[in-house]
């Protein structure tokens, strides 16, 4: 009697809705393994049960498979058909436990909660919705294609511009080669006039540093020999208040050589240098020895001698220096000048006009350097021409290399761009170049598809780079992601990174961000070059 009631109930239904309402939970699909008939195989096939068994709120198999409809397997699967709306398949613990998760309530089947079947309103919402996308999707796919135009117009012009800037670039390149061995040419000129000067310089200077240390030697012998006999005798060695201590016999005759008196020509020549001179340079300025003070010689001291007293008491001190190394009295100084009008003309135009702006005549510290000595003139006029030739060139030079590494750069930039991949059809071509923000309660971001991605936090730091450009990261679509690696180090960890979902919008639009794991960045980026069916996967109801 059962079987015959049961059979009139089938015949008024098609067979796949009776299954599935005896087969409560499983996916219509599945159903023809849930057979009333016959005996219920696990579907991992390892166990047999009697059909009964299914859905008694008892767990048999180890899969979970005979429990589709009740919450008593632990790992079980609820699939509720949701007709009219999306299909769902839930964790077999919300079945019965009193909420309804299904939008036709079928979850709730064994409860006593009356769950309305809603599924008709949202699968119209739903339909509205998809309509909206799908409206929003041709217009993008209008502005789409208007971006794979732009795309390959600027692919083009890239490729142009490659061309024009690599001739560009070789010129240049052939300029600066040139250029190079042209500066070489007239630098090799310019340091030997330079090296000329510099060398009659130090000779002119060396020379007065001799004639000084003649003077020096002379003005010595005429300290000690205060007789004036023209010849030292070891008593004025030891009478001389010039040396630095007082001299035993035996001592002054060694600092003789040996010989009991020398002469002028012997002191400067022979003895000067070997004896005399560190002793000499460490004692105080010299000093005539006054009757009655003689043999009683000054103490050492450290400072060196200032020439005799010439009674020229209004030379300044560099004057004098001046004076005592070249061997001059003012009068010949200034005579000398007039010798030398030629060498130090420029000297004395500079003078001038030294003299003109500060108003009054230049110090002779204008003339020497520490030590007393001249400083060295400026090059000669025609040493002077080929430095300002070679300062000409090597100015030329920088600035021809300046304009080849530019166009050298610009040419890379072009072939890193040539090889980035832009799209399919180049739709995200007219991205690069393009930078979109976007603000949170903490960070502005920054998204430049092509270049970098970036965190700037409000309070005025600097820019954090979240990353540089990639590659297309997209499963199974690939421009549905773009990566960008290699940013700031985070504090104890690795590089930052983002990832950039991409999706369809009517405008480029960076709509989100979010750092799901420390410093890994989440991106949300709407574009039109987006809006392709391969970026959105049909959804079934
Ligand atoms: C900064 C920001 C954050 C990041 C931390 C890591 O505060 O870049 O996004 O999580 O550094 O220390």
């Amino acid at each position: 009697m059962e079987k015959i009631f049961f059979f009139l109930f089938v015949s008024s239904l098609t067979l796949r809705q009776c299954l599935s309402s005896i087969v409560l939970g499983v996916n219509p699909n599945r159903l023809p393994l849930y057979d009333p008939s016959k005996d219920f195989t696990c579907l991992d096939g390892s166990k047999t049960i009697n059909f009964s068994n299914v859905n008694d709120d008892y767990c048999d198999c180890e899969d979970s498979s005979d429990e589709p409809g009740t919450s008593a397997c632990p790992n079980g699967r609820f699939f509720c058909e949701n007709n009219g709306y999306l299909a769902q398949l839930l964790p077999s613990s919300r079945v019965n436990d009193g909420i309804c998760d299904c939008c036709d309530g079928s979850d709730e089947h064994g409860n006593e909660k009356d769950c309305q079947n809603n599924c008709f309103e949202l699968g119209r919402e739903y339909r509205e919705q998809k309509e909206r996308e799908k409206q929003m999707f041709s217009q993008g796919a209008a502005l789409r294609d208007d971006l794979s135009k732009q795309g390959k117009l600027k692919k083009e012009q890239r490729l142009n511009e490659h061309a024009d800037l690599k001739v560009k670039a070789d010129e240049k390149k052939e300029l600066v080669e040139n250029l190079k061995v042209h500066k070489e040419n007239v630098e090799k000129l310019e340091n030997e006039a330079k090296t000329k000067h510099d060398k009659e310089w130090e000779e002119k200077i060396n020379q007065i540093k001799a004639e000084r240390d003649l003077e020096r030697a002379q003005n010595a012998f005429a300290s000690f020999d205060v007789d004036e006999s023209g010849s030292l005798t070891i008593q004025e060695i030891q009478a001389s208040i010039n040396l630095d201590k007082m001299y035993t016999e035996e001592e002054a005759q060694e600092l003789l050589g040996g010989a009991v008196s020398v002469d002028r020509e012997s002191f400067v020549s022979q003895l000067w240098e070997s004896k005399f001179r560190d002793i000499f340079n460490k004692t105080k300025p010299l000093e005539t020895p006054d009757e009655g003070d003689v043999g009683t010689p000054p103490p050492p001291t450290e400072e060196p001698p200032e020439p005799p007293s010439d009674g020229n008491v209004d030379k300044n001190d560099d004057e004098k220096d001046l004076d005592s190394v070249t061997g001059m009295s003012q009068d010949e100084a200034d005579d000398d000048d007039d010798d030398d009008d030629d060498e130090n003309e420029k000297d004395e135009e500079d003078e001038e006009d030294i003299k003109d702006e500060e108003g009054g005549t230049p110090s002779a510290t204008d003339k020497v350097d520490d030590e007393g000595l001249p400083k060295k003139p400026d090059y000669d006029e025609e040493t002077k021409k080929l430095i300002e030739d070679a300062d000409k060139v090597r100015q030329e030079f920088e600035e021809t290399t300046r304009e080849k590494d530019d166009l050298l750069k610009k040419l890379a930039e072009i072939d890193r761009l040539n090889q980035i991949d832009m799209g399919e059809h180049e739709e995200f071509s007219p991205l690069h170049g393009h930078c979109f923000e976007f603000t949170d309660r903490e960070y502005t971001y920054k998204l430049c598809p092509f270049d970098k991605a970036s965190q700037t936090s409000k309070n005025g730091n600097s820019e954090v780079s979240l990353g540089t450009w990639g590659e297309w990261s997209g499963q199974p679509y690939k421009y549905s992601e773009m990566k960008f690696t290699n940013g700031l180090s985070c504090w104890n960890g690795p590089s930052r990174s983002t990832t950039v979902k991409v999706s369809c919008g009517i405008k480029n639009d960076l709509v989100g961000v979010s750092e799901p794991s420390k410093c890994e960045y989440e991106f949300i980026f709407h574009t039109p070059a987006a809006c392709h069916p391969n970026f959105h996967p049909h959804d079934e109801f």
